[in-house]
């Protein structure tokens, strides 16, 4: 039998079988240790320290080689492994690693705002009558140009853009995906904890454009109007990323919650946690109670009762940093609640309910929690327009439970 080339051969530092490093000639497995490879250079025969592996004892270091801690997935691999499985499509997988890209340069911008002067308002006001922030501005154009770049995207709607926008025919593909490009970004000017939302709806026929014919732009418009309302429970995929001490990006697929951390070492993000479940209750409340003179005195009551619960409890406490993405990923992670509650002032709140209150939603109950307008399930809700608000309640079942109880 022909000798094995020393550059066949892999190196172990240990003797133990389990660590001895593998390789194979023909049909034939061999062992060498370190010590016989770099002595005798692995010469087959004579006194030199190679084994002959019986085939259970080849497969027995295969299986303890797959379980080596070196061994990570990439969001890469694991999308492309829930594409062979069927989970979702090609153009989807695209999609997703487009928006992935997205969140690396907006993490990236975020990161240097104050040395590249992107700190401070943008000087105009959006749609919903607010002012914008110079990072609003660019991640809305960031986010948008990677969606538009991955030519599977249909339409988009941002919260930093009046209407839905169609994808121009070059690039048109059908996924239609709902984003906050940077949410929190009241927190931006003091670097504290930022996020991107979205949500992704699938194809629908009655949307496609017909870029052949001579429909009015307005019409268009108004078609993509149509198709982006719809309701939560369409949803095929949502996900965040939240831009703090660590990038974390949080996705469904509807199978399961997922969470992945970018190694900034190589610009990758890792999957670090699966089948994440939201503890079934959590002490921790996160509300703006700068607000409690405004609100509804049920409301009120169930706040006062978490704060002194009588001489039995303990009381809740209270976090919030004023960014969705942050005060959502903790409650997922340690349980309790989040709420932005309907006040005098606003009617239904503040949060958005197709790009911030339905991703969130699905991926709450994805995690076995809930999200609910306090009367009923988030998911539920029929859009009727674009930038809709809703009231926003969400965590762990038994706490926002609780909370409907003192609403109904
Ligand atoms: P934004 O999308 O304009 O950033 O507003 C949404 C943010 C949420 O991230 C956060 O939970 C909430 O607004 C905070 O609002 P407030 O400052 O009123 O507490
Ligand atoms: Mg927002």
């Amino acid at each position: 039998m022909a000798a094995p080339t020393a550059s066949n051969l892999s190196f172990s530092s240990s003797y133990s079988i389990s660590r001895l490093s593998l390789f194979q000639h023909k049909k034939t497995s061999f062992l060498c240790t370190k010590n016989s490879i770099i002595k005798r250079k692995c010469r087959h025969g004579g006194a030199v320290k190679c084994m002959v592996l019986e085939k259970s004892s080849a497969a027995e270091v295969t299986r303890t080689k797959k379980q080596s801690v070196y061994k990570l997935q990439t969001l890469t691999s694991w999308l492309l492994k829930q594409e062979q499985d069927g989970v979702i499509d090609a153009e989807l997988t695209i999609v997703l690693s487009s928006i992935s890209m997205a969140c690396k340069q907006i993490a990236s911008l975020v990161q240097r705002a104050g040395i590249s002067k992107l700190t401070g308002v943008h000087g105009a006001v959006n749609a919903q009558g607010e002012d914008q922030k110079k990072l609003d501005v660019v991640s809305n154009e960031v986010f948008s140009n990677c969606l538009r770049a991955s030519g599977r995207t249909g339409i988009i709607a941002s919260e930093e853009e009046d209407v839905p926008v169609a994808v121009e025919e070059s690039y048109y593909g059908n996924y239609i995906v709902v984003f906050d490009p940077l949410d929190g970004s009241s927190n931006i000017d003091a670097a504290v904890s930022t996020g991107s939302i979205f949500g992704i709806y699938s194809p629908n026929d009655d949307c496609l454009l017909d870029l052949d014919d001579t429909t009015m732009l307005d019409n268009v418009e108004q078609r993509c109007i149509v198709n982006v309302c719809q309701p939560g429970n369409n949803l095929l995929a949502a996900g965040y990323c939240m831009y703090s001490s660590s990038m974390i990006f949080v996705l469904t697929l509807g199978n399961g919650v997922f969470s992945f951390t970018l190694d900034p070492m190589f610009g990758e993000f890792i999957l670090t946690q699966e089948n994440i479940q939201i503890p079934k209750a959590g002490r921790i409340y996160a509300f703006n109670e700068g607000n409690y003179r405004l609100w509804d005195d049920r409301l009120k009551k169930y706040i006062d009762n978490l704060k002194d619960p009588g001489p039995s409890g303990k009381p809740y406490s209270a976090r919030y940093i004023g960014s969705l993405v942050g005060d959502f990923h903790r409650t997922l992670l340690y349980g309790g609640i989040y709420g932005y509650p309907r006040d005098k002032k606003n009617r239904n709140g503040k949060l958005r309910l197709l790009y911030e209150c339905a991703p969130m939603s699905f991926i709450v109950e994805q995690a076995g929690g809930k999200g609910s307008d306090g009367l009923q399930r988030i998911l539920d809700i029929q859009p009727v327009e674009i930038h809709q608000r809703v009231p926003l309640y969400i965590g762990s079942t038994e706490e926002v439970e609780k909370l409907e109880k003192y609403l109904s």
